[in-house]
């Protein structure tokens, strides 16, 4: 039997090239190998506010990049979350043995709220973890291909599935995260020392796979870099070290031929040869999105939460009767 793997993305702000490199190019090369399920989590999503007619346009929009991307319907499931029930319904039950310390320690939730005025958080942001954890070992989850941010959420997600386990008995799969090489953090290109991330307040933060090339290049002219001008790469010199990393992962080139190319040329060469090399990849990604229509990836969409609700309400099932409940 092949060993199942689960992941998903939040259907908000863009679709970014940290997400493509840190999560969704490594989905689609495990797609060939493992059971693979890929959810669009608007569960998620509504943790903090969201005008409900973008939410529409954003969790088709992302289902879009999913297939643009590379991931095969035919070879793997995708599904919106809230289509199967059973995920918030899990979530319920596995609050019930979560302690509200192991939430309130999260870093993202420390993140997150701390942009808010402590009073304002919302209980969703605090309880996100075990949404997510409800997500993975719903489905017998084996690995969790995520960037390197969400990998302290699979570990409160592998200490509940194991507490679940030794209070009711065996019941769920205790899943890994899997972290690729990519999945080390592209940072933010206005601040190197933040993960670029779609929520950021300047769009110049990142580019959106959807990005128009003129869009791509003025962002990249306008990117930080460190002081002094030499393309080397090392610790201390963050903001060249994460363009670099983008060089070398969207041009498939290692960082030691990209540091021979450009000794003793200056950050304008190189950041012009970096907009080509982003244009360029991005562009089959963008073609294959421009192809696809809303109608027929809501059906995809349908279709695949057609096919995982049975084994989420089996699951389900079996865990209501280790609670006692009466079924
Ligand atoms: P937000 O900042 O709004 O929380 P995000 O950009 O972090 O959003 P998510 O939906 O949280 O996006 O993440 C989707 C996937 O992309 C996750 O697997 C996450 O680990 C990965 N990811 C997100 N940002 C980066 C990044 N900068 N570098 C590498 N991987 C990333
Ligand atoms: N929190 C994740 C999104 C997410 C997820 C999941 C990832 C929700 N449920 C289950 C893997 C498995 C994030 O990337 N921000």
């Amino acid at each position: 039997m092949k060993k199942r793997i689960f992941s998903g993305v939040q259907p908000s702000g863009n679709l970014h090239i940290g997400n493509y490199l840190g999560a969704i190019k490594n989905w689609v090369e495990l797609q060939e190998q493992y059971d693979s399920i890929f959810c669009v989590v608007d569960l998620h999503a509504i943790t903090v506010p969201q005008d409900p007619k973008v939410l529409r346009q954003k969790t088709i929009e992302l289902a879009k990049l999913y297939l643009a991307a590379g991931i095969d319907p035919q070879k793997s499931k995708i599904f919106v979350q809230s289509h199967v029930p059973e995920h918030a319904e899990l979530a319920w039950i596995l609050n019930t043995i979560t302690k509200v310390s192991e939430l309130e320690r999260m870093t993202q939730f420390k993140d997150k709220a701390g942009k808010q005025n402590r009073e304002g958080v919302g209980m969703g942001l605090m309880d996100y973890p075990v949404l997510m954890a409800a997500d993975i070992i719903l489905y017998d989850t084996n690995l969790v291909p995520v960037g390197e941010d969400q990998t302290q959420h699979v570990e409160i997600t592998r200490t509940l599935a194991e507490r679940f386990n030794q209070k009711f008995g065996e019941t769920f799969v205790v899943p890994e995260a899997f972290v690729t090489r990519e999945g080390k953090r592209i940072m933010g290109l206005d601040d190197p020392t933040k993960k670029m991330s779609k929520s950021a307040d300047s769009e110049y933060s990142y580019i959106a796979l959807t990005d128009s090339e003129e869009l791509i290049r003025k962002k990249i002219k306008k990117a930080v870099t460190d002081s002094g001008s030499e393309i080397t790469y090392s610790e201390d010199r963050p903001a060249i070290r994460n363009l670099m990393n983008i060089y070398s992962l969207l041009g498939d080139q290692s960082i030691s031929d990209i540091a021979a190319k450009y000794a003793g040329k200056g950050y304008a060469d190189f950041k012009s040869d970096l907009a080509d090399i982003v244009v360029e990849s991005l562009r089959p990604f963008q073609e294959r999105f421009n192809k696809l229509s809303d109608e027929q990836v809501l059906e995809i969409l349908k279709d695949g939460a057609k096919r995982v609700r049975p084994l989420a309400a089996q699951k389900l099932s079996e865990v209501k009767q280790k609670l006692g409940f009466v079924v």
